[in-house]
């Protein structure tokens, strides 16, 4: 690796996001009302939406995550960065894949399940991590509207556009629910969720495995100090099965998410001025056993070097050299007590698919959460 010039970091690049500032268009704690209600009351109408991440932050964040990726040894980068429009659709795409399981796995489990999540912990709100645009949020709304009790819908997510349209068609969908919309991003702004009421807090997809065990511990610890003895977790998660079926599961035949992997190296093209040459890295898939988790990978297929503009920086590339983008990491049924056990949490229920391959876990708050090992 050859700085062109000596390597500085943009004005900010370490700044962190969370201004919670009042450039939100008419609120003062940067919740802007859009159809007169106000976040947090009483009454539960139409959608609110607070922001604690801005659009401004997204390019200070990319460029941070960047310097510190490629100049780490070994390179990484994170996950979020694949989640342009473009890599939003190809994750779509990889829902529908035959290799791809977990997303059907998932939605057998809540399509089967949903009345008994809804009479174990009969909510009057439901808090998903993650913009709820999916068919799986409707099954469990539906399934918390027949047990009785549901008024509020939360979504959290770090993008806005996708938070505010999946909000306006629920609400045009669950005309009597209130929706509200958090911007934010869950490893640093979970202290934000709307309190009050009784809470179910969905987490599906699996998408907690693409969390390092740490930082699992940290999330899983950082909700549990937001919930009270009511309100409970839902957790999905994937399981550990045959090696090749996992490979396969982000290697399939068709090449999306080859495709979705090598989109992260376009994002960075387009927004840090970086010259990747994109048919120069390949997909690689690997199955960690040791680690329990799936990595994908670009690797460097020939020496080459990558010039980014708006970090003034340039990486040499050997033939063969990895840049990790991705972990996905795959749970036993233990493994998934004995985390949520670690941080202050108790199975109280959990279901999988027939062939048992994705696990839902319901989970209620234990006594106080351990402390964190130092
Ligand atoms: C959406 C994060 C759960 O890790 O399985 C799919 C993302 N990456 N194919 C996963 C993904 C490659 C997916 N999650």
């Amino acid at each position: 690796m050859t700085p062109r010039t000596p390597v500085t970091t943009p004005a900010g690049a370490t700044g962190t996001a969370d201004t919670d500032d009042a450039d939100s268009t008419n609120g003062t704690d940067g919740t802007s009302r859009e159809t007169g209600t106000v976040a947090g009351a009483t009454t539960f109408a139409g959608l609110t939406l607070d922001r604690h991440v801005h659009a401004s932050d997204r390019a200070v964040n990319l460029a941070r995550d960047v310097l510190s990726g490629l100049t780490a040894n070994p390179r990484e980068l994170p996950p979020k960065w694949f989640y342009d429009a473009t890599g939003g659709m190809l994750f779509d795409e990889i829902t529908r894949l035959p290799e791809y399981y977990p997303t059907r796995c998932e939605r057998a489990v809540l399509d089967g399940h949903a009345s008994d999540i809804a009479a174990a912990c009969p909510a009057d709100t439901l808090v998903e991590l993650g913009s709820g645009t999916s068919e799986k949020t409707r099954l469990l709304l539906d399934a918390l509207r027949a047990a009785g009790g549901l008024r509020r819908f939360v979504a959290f997510d770090v993008d806005e556009s996708t938070l505010t349209q999946a909000g306006r068609s629920l609400i045009a969908a669950y005309p009597d629910l209130a929706v509200h919309a958090v911007v934010g991003d869950f490893e640093r702004h979970l202290s934000h969720l709307p309190s009050g009421g009784r809470r179910l807090i969905a987490f599906l997809g699996g998408t907690i495995g693409n969390m390092r065990p740490a930082k699992r511990g940290a999330f899983l610890r950082a909700l549990r100090e937001q919930c009270g003895s009511t309100d409970a977790l839902l957790l999905g998660t994937d399981l550990v099965k045959d090696p090749d079926r996992l490979v396969a599961a982000y290697d399939d035949g068709a090449g999306v998410t080859a495709a979705f992997n090598r989109n992260v190296l376009t994002v960075i093209n387009r927004e840090l001025g970086a010259d990747f040459n994109i048919r120069g890295f390949a997909h690689v898939v690997r199955w960690n056993a040791a680690d329990s988790w799936i990595e994908m990978r670009l690797r460097a297929v020939r020496d080459q070097q990558v010039t980014i503009d708006s970090l003034a920086l340039a990486v040499d590339f050997q033939r063969g050299d990895d840049l990790l983008t991705e972990i996905s990491a795959k749970f036993t049924r233990d493994m998934i007590t004995a985390e949520l056990a670690d941080t202050g949490w108790a199975v109280a229920q959990q279901w999988t698919d027939p062939e048992g391959d994705f696990a839902v876990t319901l989970a209620t708050p234990s006594t106080a959460p351990e402390a964190a090992p130092v």
